[in-house]
Order: structure tokens, then sequence, then C-alpha cells
């Protein structure tokens, strides 16, 4: 086979006036999904889960939904952040250097505020698993050129940062969620804490996670 046969090639006017060859072949299939995607914008979905109080939905607005300096005044009490009680979904259309992302948000009702926590996963667990049914619902479905992927890529889970390292029910809970997302624990509140406290929780809560095989 001669490298004729092999490339093919055809000529481009760049934008600049220079001559460019663009080789056609399969060599170039990663360029093409490349353009493809990158025309066609990301999908990405982040929960925050953990217990109630530890500021989840307060992360959730300042990250990204909310100027934080924007007419800024202090809110009394019924106007401030209230209590999170169904999982709620915020989108963001973001673009950057041209790549467009929608960014879904994920906001979780907290734990913790009935006698029994057993199973208190089980909500947000079952969320996940219809994202995931929904997905593939509309992959098997006709139009599936426009199919909106709402599935959970990644969950920050809070850690209170009050105790001596993961409580049994931060185990369970992680480990509840780790075969169907990525999760990412974090320490809430972490300004509570001297940075030796901070270490000290940081180190413990990282030898609990190899010791428990809890997958991050
Ligand atoms: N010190 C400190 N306080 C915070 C921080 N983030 C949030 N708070 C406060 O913690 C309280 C609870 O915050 P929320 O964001 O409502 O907590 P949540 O996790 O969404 O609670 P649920 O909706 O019940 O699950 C509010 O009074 C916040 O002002 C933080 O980083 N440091
Ligand atoms: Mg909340």
């Amino acid at each position: 086979m001669t490298s004729n046969t092999r490339y093919k090639s055809r000529s481009l006017r760049s934008e600049d006036g220079r001559e460019e060859k663009e080789y056609v072949g399969f060599a170039t299939l990663p360029n093409q999904v490349h353009r493809k995607s990158v025309k066609k914008g990301f999908d990405f979905t982040l929960m925050v889960a953990g217990e109630s109080g530890l500021g989840k939905s307060t992360l959730v607005n300042s990250l990204f939904l909310t100027d934080l300096h924007k007419d800024r005044k202090l809110l009394n009490a019924e106007e401030r952040i209230s209590q999170t009680v169904e999982i709620t979904k915020h989108t963001v259309d973001i673009e950057e250097k041209g790549v467009k992302l929608k960014l879904t948000i994920v906001d979780t009702p907290g734990f913790g505020d009935a006698v029994n926590n057993t199973e208190c996963w089980r909500p947000i667990t079952d969320y996940i698993d219809q994202q995931f049914e929904q997905y593939f619902r509309d992959e098997s479905g006709l139009n599936r050129k426009n199919i909106q992927d709402n599935r959970v890529h990644c969950c920050l889970y809070f850690i209170p940062p009050f105790g001596h390292g993961l409580r049994p029910v931060d185990i369970e809970f992680m480990k509840a969620l780790q075969d169907k997302v990525n999760v990412v624990p974090l320490i809430s509140k972490a300004d509570c804490l001297t940075p030796n406290e901070m270490r000290k929780l940081k180190d413990r809560v990282c030898e609990e996670i190899v010791k428990f095989e809890i997958k991050m």
C-alpha cells in the first residue's frame, strides 16, 4: 500500500491564507469527535449531599447562582436560606472560549432531622437511579439526537466539622453512593476550625476512608 492510498489528503485554505493539508481518514476521528462534542456542548451534573445544616445550599448559591456582592444587604431570619425539603435542580449555561457547558446543580435535603436515620440515603440513590433509567429510556427511543444528560456525574458529600472523623452514618451514606456516582468528600464549615484542628480532622477522615474502603 502506498502512502497515497493510505492517507488521502485535501487542501484547505486556512484563515490566514496558508494552504493546509487535512488528512481524511480514521486518524482524524478523535478530532472529529472532539469538534462535534464541542459544538454540541457538554452536560455536567453536580450533586450535594450530607447532614442538614452543613451549608449545602449556601455553597450552591455562592458558587454558581448568585452574585454575592450585588445589592448586598443583611437579611432577617425568615429571608435567609431556608431548609431544603425536596431535591431541587438548578441549571446554568456557561460558555468559556466557545465551549458550552450546561451545568446542573442538584441540591438535596439534609438528613438528620428524623428520629431514625437508617437508609437516609435512599431518596438520593433513588434519584440517581431514576436519572440513569431516564437516560437509558431516551437512548432507546426514536429521537436520540437531543437527549439531555441528567445523570449525576459527581456528588459532594459534606462531613461535619465538629466530630472526630467519619460517623457510621457518613460511612454508610458514602458506601451507598460510591458505585453510582463519583463521591468527593468535603469538610463543611471549615472556617470553624483552626488550621491545626483542620489538619487532624483531614488526616483522620483520610485514614478512615482507606480503612472502610470508601471509593472516592
Ligand atoms: N460557619 C459557616 N457557616 C456556614 C457555612 N455555610 C453555611 N453556613 C451556615 O449554615 C446554615 C445552614 O446552611 P444551609 O446552606 O441552609 O445548609 P443545608 O446543608 O442546605 O441544610 P439543609 O437544607 O437542611 O440540608 C446557615 O445559617 C448558613 O449561613 C460555612 O462555610 N461556614
Ligand atoms: Mg439546603
